[in-house]
């Protein structure tokens, strides 16, 4: 049985969470999401950043003029429903809201707006031994659309039909992912994460105004590392820093802390997990395996376990 889902603040059936073919977002890509995961800490199930990520949504939402009907601390609360309904002591979470039915055309003023939130267990985002190993990349032949073309700070659907373009060249290149420049030529982050360069013990990473979502994974590696003593600066970085590299790695709520080896085939540092990569893994996952939360980031959720939970069904 997979897991109910929310929707427009009730729960439905997995099966029952369907739209109709005629929706906007399904010709005009009008949808905004967010990505968030829930981890079984020592201190039980919690929720990364719940916050942050709700007023992500709320702000993408805002950027495509959606009045989603709900506050930040209903749609929070919705998702905390959602985890505890689930059973899941640990899943990834898709609030999605999306333009639904009304006149067809691209204005999509008079159509609906709908709010989903599913779960579901989502293991390892690049491949089962990404974290460790790390990964191969190749710099993306497609850039990162222009600041004047498409909104880069809302996480939109459309938004991802370039990301599309890059993780299947990508795959078909035979790589795990693509790094997109700026359309000036800048570095700018993957198909689903950010990007940070590591060289001389200093940590790198391209400002929001280059065209890149603005990862809380990647704020968070920022106070991560500033807590300890690194100097993190956001700047232009140009396409041969990356080759250079003493170490590389992605961030994301999927990817997590990801190490990069390899880039167009040349090797990145000593070509496996570098040591500040580590430090900053064993940070993160410090507070979201561990549950130390020193920046209080964590929502606590009540998951019954699984034999309460048949019990109760
Ligand atoms: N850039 C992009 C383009 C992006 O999609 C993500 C998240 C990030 C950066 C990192 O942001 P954050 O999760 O807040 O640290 N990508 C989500 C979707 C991945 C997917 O394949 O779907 C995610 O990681 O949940």
């Amino acid at each position: 049985m997979e897991p109910d889902i929310w929707y427009n603040g009730d729960f439905i059936d997995h099966e029952d969470a369907e739209i109709h073919v005629l929706s906007h977002v399904i010709h005009y890509g009008s949808s905004v999401f967010e990505g968030i995961r829930c981890y079984e800490t020592e201190q039980g199930p919690a929720v990364f950043r719940l916050e942050e990520h709700m007023q992500r949504l709320i702000d993408s939402a805002k950027v495509y003029r959606m009045e989603i009907p709900y506050s930040l601390d209903e749609l929070a609360e919705a998702v905390v429903d959602t985890i505890e309904r689930s059973g899941l002591q640990g899943c990834y979470i898709r609030p999605v809201v999306l333009r639904g039915e009304g006149p067809m055309g691209v204005n999509p003023l008079d159509n609906s707006v709908e709010t989903f939130i599913a779960v579901w267990e989502w293991g390892q985002y690049l491949g089962e031994e990404a974290l460790e190993q790390g990964v191969d990349v190749e710099v993306a032949s497609w850039n990162r659309m222009a600041p004047n073309t498409l909104p880069a700070m809302a996480k939109a659907g459309g938004n991802y039909l370039n990301a599309s373009l890059v993780k299947m060249n990508a795959i078909k290149n035979g790589k795990m992912e693509g790094i997109m420049l700026s359309t000036d030529g800048y570095v700018a982050e993957g198909s689903g994460e950010n990007l940070f360069v590591v060289k001389d013990d200093t940590l790198y990473t391209a400002p929001t105004g280059m065209s890149i979502l603005p990862g809380i994974t990647r704020a968070s590696i920022i106070s991560l590392a500033e807590d300890r003593g690194y100097e993190v600066e956001e700047k232009q970085i140009p396409r041969e820093a990356l080759y250079t590299a003493d170490e590389l790695f992605f961030t994301g709520t999927a990817a997590e802390v990801t190490p990069i080896r390899t880039v167009d085939d040349y090797t990145i540092g000593a070509g496996s997990r570098g040591p500040v990569t580590k430090e900053m893994q064993d940070a993160f996952f410090e507070v979201v395996e561990g549950g130390r939360d020193p920046h209080d980031w964590l929502t606590f959720v009540d998951v019954p376990a699984a034999d309460e939970a048949e019990m109760t069904a």
